[in-house]
C-alpha cells in the first residue's frame, strides 16, 4: 500500500472520532499535505508500521531495511534451494562457540547429518508454538517498519535439543549472507533471556509464520528470530546458525555502529494527520499512532504552541508545558492483513474471542486522536508525547538516540483569518 492509501485509511478511521465532535470536513485533515510540509525532502517516507488499518500489516507492504548484496531474498529459487533459502532446503545448526567454548552433549551439524530441518521444526511447533502480536520497528528509524502476528517455536526449545552443559552466557546467531564474512549480520542474547520469559513477555522464537502464512523470504523466511521486545536489528533473518558461546558480553553487528544493543523498545506518539491550515477559532482535529515499549502508555498528549511564544529554557522535553490529553482509539475490531480480521484462538495477549486482554497492548502500536480548540490567527508548533505506565512524559526515561527513537516531533501548523 502506499503513503496515500494508508494515510487515506487512517483519516476513515478517525473521521468517526472527528465526527462526534462536529468537525469532520474532510478539508480540515490533510494527511497528504501534512508530509509534504513535515518532510519536504522525503514526500515517499512510508508509514507503513504506523497506519490504522489493516491494523497488522500485509508482508508486501512492510519496509525492508535490510542488507546484502544481493539482498538474499531477491536471489533466484534455484540458488535458494541451493543455499537453504526454501522450506524444503533449510537447515539450522546449533553449535558451540570455537573461541569461546559452551560445552554441549549434542551439537545439530550439517556435518552429522543433525542439523534441524523445516519439518522437525513444525513438529516442535506442533507441541511449543507461540503466536503473538509485534511492532517491528528499527532502531535507526523514527517509524516502525511493520505491525506482524509472528508465529514459531520458541528457540530454548532447539537449544535443549543441543544438550548445554555448562560455560554457557549467551547465544549468538546469524542468517545466510551470501558466504561472505563481511556480510554477516549477527545480533546475540544473554542465554537466560532464551531460557526463560521474564515479566511475561512472549518467548523469543524461531518464527516460520506472519499473519498466518508462511513467513515469506523478504520477511526473512523460511525461518527468522523473533525477539518480541526487541528493536528489529535482535530479529535476524534468513537464519541459519545458533551459536552457544561463554562469551561475556554482546557481539552484535549492530553495536560496531554505535547503537545501544541492549535497548527494549521505547514508547512514544507521533502525529499522522492535521490541518495545513486551520481556520482561526475553530477547532483543530489531529491525530496519529503511538507505539507502546516496555514501559507501556498511560496516555498521549498534543500541545500547539504559537511560534512567537517562548518557552522557557531548561526544560527540553517541555514537561512544564500545557499539554492537553488526546483520546487513545479503541482496539480495532478488525485486525486487517489476518484471515477474516480475526486473531486466531491461543494467541497470546488476547482472549478467546480474539479481544486484547490489555489495550492499549504493549510492544504493539495504538491510535490517537484529539479536537483542539480554535487559536487566533498565527503559526503554531504542534508536538505530541507519550506518558508511559510510570508517568514519565517522552523522550524520557530513556531519551538517547542510539537506543531507539523517542524524540518529540515537531510539526508547523499555520492558522488563518
Ligand atoms: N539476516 C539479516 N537479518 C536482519 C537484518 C539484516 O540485514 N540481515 N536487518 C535487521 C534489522 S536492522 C531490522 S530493523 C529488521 C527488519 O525486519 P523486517 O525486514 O522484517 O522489517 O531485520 C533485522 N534482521
Ligand atoms: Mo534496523
Amino acid at each position: 500500500m502506499d503513503q496515500r492509501a494508508f494515510l487515506l485509511q487512517h483519516r476513515r478511521l478517525t473521521r468517526r472520532y472527528f465526527l462526534g465532535w462536529g468537525v469532520a470536513g474532510a478539508a480540515l485533515i490533510s494527511p497528504l499535505a501534512r508530509l509534504r510540509a513535515a518532510d519536504p525532502d522525503k514526500p515517499k517516507e512510508n508509514k507503513a508500521g504506523a497506519q490504522q488499518d489493516p491494523y497488522f500489516t500485509p508482508t508486501a507492504d512492510f519496509r525492508d531495511v535490510s542488507r546484502g548484496k544481493p539482498l538474499p531474498h531477491s536471489l533466484p529459487d534455484d540458488k535458494k534451494r541451493e543455499v537453504g533459502l526454501t522450506r524444503e532446503t533449510w537447515r539450522l545448526e546449533v553449535v558451540s562457540d570455537p573461541e569461546h567454548p559452551a560445552k554441549l552433549g549434542s551439537p545439530l551439524t550439517k556435518a552429522a547429518g543433525t542439523a534441524l530441518d523445516f519439518e522437525g521444526l513444525l513438529k516442535l511447533g506442533e507441541k511449543h508454538a507461540v503466536r503473538f502480536a509485534k511492532v517491528m520497528t528499527c532502531l535507526n528509524l523514527g517509524c516502525p517498519l511493520g505491525m506482524g502476528l509472528w508465529e514459531g517455536v520458541p528457540l530454548r526449545e532447539v537449544v535443549w535439543r543441543a544438550a548445554p552443559r555448562e560455560n554457557v552466557r549467551r547465544i549468538f546467531y546469524y542468517g545466510y549472507h551470501n558466504d561472505d564474512a563481511k556480510q554477516m549480520f549477527r545480533s546475540s542474547l544473554p542465554i537466560g533471556r532464551v531460557l526463560e520469559d521474564p515479566l511475561d513477555l512472549p518467548p523469543v522464537i524461531l518464527c516460520y509464520k506472519m499473519n498466518g502464512q508462511w513467513l515469506d523470504s523478504e520477511r526473512g523466511g523460511p525461518v527468522r528470530v523473533v525477539v518480541p521486545e526487541a528493536y528489529g536489528f535482535k530479529s535476524i533473518k534468513w537464519l541459519s546458525h545458533v551459536v552457544l558461546t561463554n562469551l561475556a558480553h554482546a557481539n552484535d553487528t549492530y553495536a560496531e555502529q554505535n547503537n545501544d544493543v541492549d535497548s527494549p523498545l521505547k514508547t512514544f506518539a507521533a502525529v499522522l494527520s492535521y490541518p495545513i491550515t486551520a481556520q482561526a477559532g475553530q477547532p483543530i482535529p489531529v491525530s496519529g499512532y503511538a507505539q507502546v515499549g516496555v514501559s507501556g502508555l498511560s496516555k498521549v498528549q498534543v500541545w500547539m504552541q504559537g511560534k512567537s511564544e517562548t518557552y522557557p529554557a531548561g526544560d527540553p522535553y517541555f514537561s512544564q508545558a500545557p499539554w492537553r490529553d488526546a483520546e487513545l482509539l479503541a482496539a480495532p475490531e478488525h485486525w486487517g492483513a489476518l484471515a477474516d480480521g480475526k486473531l486466531p484462538p491461543g494467541t497470546r495477549g488476547f482472549d478467546e474471542q480474539g479481544r486484547p486482554r490489555a489495550w492499549p497492548m504493549r510492544l504493539a502500536k495504538v491510535h490517537w486522536a484529539a479536537v483542539l480548540p480554535g487559536l487566533p490567527a498565527g503559526e503554531y508548533v504542534l508536538r505530541s508525547r507519550s506518558v508511559d505506565d510510570q508517568g514519565q512524559g517522552q523522550p524520557m526515561p530513556r531519551p538517547f538516540r542510539k537506543s531507539g527513537h523517542a524524540a518529540i516531533e515537531a510539526v508547523t501548523i499555520k492558522v488563518q483569518d
